[in-house]
């Protein structure tokens, strides 16, 4: 099996090609990526002369390149990452949203319609954000309207109707799996948990959006990757799988217990590190609740997650302390920038 995977240079496709490179010899991956602010291909060191992977650098605005390297490439799957997928991003600018995941998107589609694209498996990597905000009961099931409230969502919104549309219109064999919020190692430290790890070990304020009672449910990464390949190898084409956690948390009581988590495994006072809470200014439509309905998944594909939300959470914070040097590596000039854009006007410095 020739498996083309986009975005595999970012924290998602980093893990899902970290696992399944050296687990599945009988399949070889391309992975191509634009190597874009969020992307590290030294992640991908431990992989990088394994004879059943090879990179490419692509950009899939592009997209005369794109159908060329989707033509080379040959695959008999697509599992799609490539996304730019931090909302504060796409609320201070939204265009790069619309090129890397409508337009992207659309090429990719394009150049897979292209070829044999009715024996091609295009799997769709979503967002639960594409349904909006959950009050403070029910879940996200697959029927739920799409009602998306940042840029980030509507594009992946979009992006999804848009492989549902190649899936009825030309026959496109795709498969879309919504999740719900990740964490776990390389994740890039924008995001809620990683940059709270990354604050309290620099003994830094932690930025808690509005009263932090906004709720995530929370799923690590490996669980993601084994949905995506349960969806692969067990799943219909023209469905959707949500996947999560089943692992709800406010977002104050996550940062509490990365707290208490950060102090115990440095030896400083719990106290110490909680009292560098912050809260600051909330997210413009910042969605109140989200939570899965993982139902379909398990009944149909025997999914279920394999870590709890302590083995996850333990797992993440070690990988976080032993992985200093990574964090320092990303961090750049162009990361500082993006705190002074993100935080000066939220905290009012
Ligand atoms: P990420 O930002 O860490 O990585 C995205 C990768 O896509 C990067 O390597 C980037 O260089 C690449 N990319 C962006 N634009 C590109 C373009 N135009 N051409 C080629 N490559 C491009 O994101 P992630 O957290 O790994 O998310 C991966 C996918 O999973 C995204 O589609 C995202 O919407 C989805 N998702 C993420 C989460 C989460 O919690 N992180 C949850 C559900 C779904
Ligand atoms: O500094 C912060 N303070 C804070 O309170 C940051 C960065 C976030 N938050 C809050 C906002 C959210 O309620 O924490 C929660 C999680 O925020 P993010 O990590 O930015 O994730 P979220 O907005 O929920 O979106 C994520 O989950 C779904 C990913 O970024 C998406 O790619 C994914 O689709």
């Amino acid at each position: 099996m020739r498996v083309l995977v986009t975005g595999g240079a970012g924290f998602i496709g980093s893990n899902f090609l970290l696992e399944s490179v050296p687990s599945r010899g009988d399949c070889h991956f391309i992975n191509v990526d634009s190597l874009s602010y969020a992307a590290n291909i030294r992640n991908l060191d431990a992989i990088a002369s394994a004879p059943n992977y090879e990179f490419h650098r692509l950009d899939l605005r592009d997209r005369d390149e794109t159908r060329r390297v989707v033509e080379r490439a040959a695959p008999d799957i697509v599992v799609h990452f490539a996304a730019e997928s931090h909302v504060d991003r796409s609320i201070l600018g939204p265009a790069a949203f619309i090129e890397s995941n409508i337009v992207g998107t659309f090429h990719l589609l394009e150049a897979v319609r292209a070829q044999k694209q009715g024996d091609i498996l295009f799997h769709h990597v979503s967002t639960d954000e594409v349904y909006g905000s959950l009050g403070p009961t029910g879940y996200f099931v697959e029927t739920t309207p799409y009602d998306p409230s940042s840029p980030y969502s509507a594009s992946k919104a979009a992006s999804d109707h848009l492989v549902r549309a190649y899936h009825r219109t030309y026959g496109l064999r795709a498969r879309l799996t919504n999740c719900s919020n990740n964490y776990g190692p390389y994740q890039f430290p924008e995001k809620l948990i990683p940059l709270m790890i990354k604050n309290a070990l620099a003994n830094q304020p932690l930025p808690v959006y509005g009263k932090g009672d906004n709720v995530r449910d929370w799923l690590y990464v490996s669980d993601h990757v084994s949905a995506i390949w349960a969806v692969i190898e067990r799943g219909r084409d023209g469905e959707t799988y949500n996947v999560g956690g089943n692992n709800e948390s406010t977002n104050l009581a996550l940062v509490e217990r990365l707290c208490r988590a950060v102090a115990h495994a440095t030896g400083r006072s719990e106290a110490d590190v909680l009292g560098l809470i912050t809260f600051v200014k909330d997210r413009p439509g910042h969605d109140h609740r989200y939570a899965i309905d993982a139902e379909k998944i398990r009944r149909e594909c025997g999914w279920s997650p394999a870590e709890t939300p302590e083995t996850g959470l333990a797992r993440t914070v070690g990988w976080y302390l032993e992985n200093q040097t990574w964090v320092e590596s990303i961090t750049s000039g162009e990361y500082k920038k993006w705190l002074e854009l993100n935080y000066s006007e939220r905290t009012g410095s």
